[in-house]
């Protein structure tokens, strides 16, 4: 099967790469989106969003005239759909006294709809959005066979889920495993060939329900694996234990690897993911259930450990370090840390952040100043809330020079093996009790 021209629907985080990377590889290529300001920036020669290396890649696309935007898709040979699928704001869902978030997935829908105008015989229509799991089968199907003809007959369907890395979303694109669920053998295949163009990993077959489920296994084992590593911290602080160091030892075990404990969990991918088997199946589900639960308490958890080293945090004077929602990263959406620091704030504490991935940091409600300096000059306490390098390679006599702040709270296990004490300072550690 030959393809010569891709529509593109969703130009975001993952679409616009795709789409550009498609281009770069001498597909004709229609990037389509339905906010006009995306479209108007792109037009502009802009890019609206922040990844290493994206901006170049657009650049080469549309100068090369191989990408173009629009706000509806054109006939083309194949149609690949990444539009996002967030929860609803105003919905839950309930069942036994447990709630729980609703996916949204009105964007998927009407992206959907709108290449039924455009849809051939022949063509290949792709799912990329993380969903939950039949959504290929039982929303996007019936949708397109609306046009009287048939998925897996008349045109190829298939579900393939981005498992990028942000911040190195260019080079996984092209060189990460990439899994590709037909509705039929002949739509994986389809799929397949479409991908094989650039991406250099391998590429597995299977169904589209595997290929939704698979997506959302995986983020889902890591954010249970994360649970347990928060929940072993409280079980260390209860019994006197270092959780860092027993982490350390029970890995060694050739079968065992705990991940890390820190202020929770963030970001759009783990933290959102889970929910869409628990919403799909609330009565099967309690361990995923009570890991989003355990995961989501352990900003609560930071303050109740910072309450118990600084007694009452009204009116305590906080320098907070790292706002990103995980190390060497300056992607500030959906971070713990910074709901570490609205909750510090409502006890009373005057916190004063500093990111230094992006020092210009503008988040509403919270204090976010230029410098480390200007962080740590007037405060009396230091909490470190992202274990980024830089943060991690302070020294107690850097610090000392920097503050008169005596107490120093870590939540990433960032300073361990420094002579703290020695240089005047009180060190409370996540997981480990004093
Ligand atoms: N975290 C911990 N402890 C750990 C590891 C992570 O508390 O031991 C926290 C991080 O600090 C962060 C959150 O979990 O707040 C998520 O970070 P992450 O590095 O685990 O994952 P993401 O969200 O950056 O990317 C994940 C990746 N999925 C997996 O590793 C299974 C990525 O491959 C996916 O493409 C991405 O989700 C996605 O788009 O779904």
């Amino acid at each position: 099967m030959t393809f010569t021209k891709i529509c593109v629907l969703g130009l975001g985080y993952i679409g616009l790469p795709t789409a550009s990377t498609f281009a770069t590889n001498g597909l004709q290529v229609v990037g389509v989106d339905v906010n006009p300001h995306v479209l108007e920036t792109l037009r502009n020669g802009g890019i609206h969003i922040h990844e290493p290396g994206l901006r170049t890649v657009v650049e080469a696309a549309l100068k090369s005239g191989k990408l173009t935007v629009s706000e509806k898709p054109e006939e083309a040979d194949a149609f690949i759909i990444a539009v996002p699928t967030p929860f609803y704001g105003d919905k839950i869902g309930e069942y036994n006294g447990q709630k729980y978030k609703l996916a949204d997935m009105r964007a998927v829908a009407s992206a959907t709809e709108a290449i039924l105008p455009v849809l051939r015989k022949g063509n290949l229509v792709v799912l990329e959005s993380t969903s939950p799991p039949r959504t290929t089968v039982d929303l996007v199907a019936p949708i397109l066979e609306k046009s009287g003809l048939k998925a897996g007959v008349d045109f190829y369907l298939a579900y393939s889920p981005e498992r990028v890395l942000p911040g190195q979303i260019l080079r996984e694109l092209i060189e990460n495993a990439r899994v590709i669920g037909g509705v039929t053998p002949a739509s994986a295949q389809a799929g397949r060939d479409r991908y094989a163009i650039f991406v250099k990993g391998e590429i597995v077959q299977t169904d589209a329900t595997t290929a939704e489920m698979v997506k959302l296994m995986e983020n889902t084992y890591r954010d249970v694996n994360i649970a347990i590593a928060n929940e072993f911290s409280r079980l260390a602080e209860r019994f006197g234990v270092d959780v860092w160091e027993a982490i350390k030892i029970a890995s060694l075990h050739p079968r065992v690897k705990i991940l890390s404990p820190g202020p929770g969990v963030g970001g759009h991918c783990i933290s959102v993911d889970p929910w869409f088997l628990v919403e799909a199946a609330p009565d099967i589900t309690p361990l995923i259930y009570n890991s989003r639960k355990v995961n989501d308490a352990q900003p609560h958890y930071v303050v109740e450990l910072t309450r118990r080293a600084l007694g009452s945090l009204n009116g305590k004077k906080i320098a907070a370090l790292g706002l990103a929602f995980k190390p060497d990263v300056d992607d500030l959406r959906a971070s713990p840390a910074t709901e570490v620091i609205h909750l510090l704030q409502k006890e009373g504490a005057a916190v004063k952040a500093f990111e230094p991935f992006k020092p210009d940091a503008d988040l509403p409600g919270i204090t976010a100043v230029p410098t480390l300096e200007a962080a740590l000059k007037e405060a009396e306490v230091v909490l470190l809330l992202v274990n980024h390098t830089t943060l991690r390679a302070l020294t107690p006599e850097k610090l000392a020079s920097l503050t008169s702040a005596r107490i120093l709270i870590d939540t990433v296990n960032g300073w361990a093996g420094k002579n703290w004490e020695g240089a005047g300072f009180v060190i409370r550690r996540l997981g480990v009790r004093k």
